[in-house]
């Protein structure tokens, strides 16, 4: 069967046979993985989930037997339908897929691989094109949130090639601004579920926060590192990781996710006074990985936490003036400027970022 087939089957383990699903590969901004149809997958939910673990080469940390790239940034899955919701065009559910555990949740969302679903949603004729540019609006299934992402459609097409670079990608491409609105809350139910900005976990002055996804913002300092290691050098600090976990089991249940030791959230960002002109440096584990640059919405998050008086990200950002704020937030590859709309009281109702999206196979995965 051709990739332009609809009509791959799945065929469950147990009749031997191998099974295959229609899909698409994208980069999505920093990350890169399996983009869906839901129609396509399994709708029993183990079943899915099996599948997707046999198609990524999970659990493995070579993911040497499927198409996961042996990091959690590579080990992505979206899941795409057209939407009935008023006023949306697509529902995105995002699955993470973890590379040396049986596990895939979709208890985090994610702004990279959301960078890829308004092409998607085009090339696979869910959305149709507007002009120069189509805005796609994008209901997040994980979070309940929407987003609107803008995709360059000249001559009726998706056009994946432009001048837009993001750092963490070489190269430029078509630009993808994405826009979010009401993300306060998406998995913890407020903006700082324990209702304060600072806490303190460990001895360990913290912020929990949620603008989109669930983050613990702590002082790179008071982790015992600069901030400006590489991620390589952070992965290999088993001290400091064994402490970002402690602080994480502890911040789930504050944070209204309770255990979170199989999940991939909160994220961990340790902060530090910006090296490059930015608003802040980070440095993130993801929650067990030093992310090579930052999420997207873990960004959100961050630039958020620095606009909040009391967080200790703020005595270290800067954070500018006025209503429109661009916070460049510093990470290991580059920086990532989130564009945060101020309220009347000072609190972040809009955010936007610049991310890019290509379309690099289309066929079908075995399993
Ligand atoms: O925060 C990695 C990524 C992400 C998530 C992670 C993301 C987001 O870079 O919106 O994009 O934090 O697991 O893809």
């Amino acid at each position: 069967m051709g990739p332009g087939s609809r009509s791959l089957r799945f065929l469950g383990r147990e009749d031997g046979e191998m099974s295959s699903v229609r899909c698409m590969w994208m980069r999505g901004g920093t990350s890169k993985g399996g983009y869906f149809l839901a129609e396509d997958l399994p709708a029993d939910r183990a079943a899915r989930d099996a599948f997707l673990l046999r198609a990524m080469g999970s659990p493995d940390k070579r993911q040497i037997d499927g198409m996961g790239g042996a990091d959690p940034l590579t080990s992505k899955v979206a899941v795409v339908k057209k939407s009935v919701r008023p006023g949306i065009d697509v529902d995105y559910l995002f699955l993470q897929v973890f590379v040396d555990q049986p596990i895939v949740t979709d208890a985090q969302n994610c702004g990279n691989i959301l960078a890829g679903i308004g092409p998607f949603a085009i090339e696979r004729g869910l959305v149709a094109t507007t002009g120069e540019t189509t805005d796609v609006r994008i209901f997040m299934e994980n979070t309940g949130q929407v987003a609107v992402a803008s995709v360059a459609t000249p001559d009726g097409r998706v056009s994946y090639a432009g001048d837009a670079h993001i750092d963490g990608v070489p190269g430029t491409a078509a630009p993808v601004p994405v826009r979010f609105e009401d993300t306060a809350g998406s998995s913890c139910g407020a903006l700082l579920p324990t209702g304060n900005a600072r806490d303190e976990i460990d001895g360990v002055a913290v912020t929990l926060i949620d603008n989109g996804m669930p983050c613990v913002v702590m002082r790179a300092a008071d982790m015992g590192i600069s901030g400006n290691e590489t991620p390589a050098e952070l992965e290999a600090n088993e001290n400091l990781r064994g402490r970002l976990e402690a602080i994480r089991l502890k911040a789930g249940p504050m944070m209204n996710l309770g255990d979170v030791s199989e999940k991939s959230v909160p994220k961990m960002t340790m902060v530090s006074a910006p090296r490059r002109g930015g608003a802040i440096s980070t440095r993130t584990f993801i929650p067990h990985r030093c992310h090579s640059s930052i999420g997207v919405l873990g960004a959100v998050s961050v630039a958020t936490a620095c606009l909040l008086p009391k967080s200790p990200a703020a005595e270290l950002a800067q954070t500018g003036s006025g209503r429109e704020r661009s916070l460049s937030i510093e990470h290991p590859t580059g920086e990532m400027t989130v564009v945060a709309t101020l309220d009347d009281a000072g609190a972040v109702e809009r955010a936007a970022i610049l991310r890019t999206a290509r379309k690099l196979f289309d066929g079908a995965v075995f399993a």
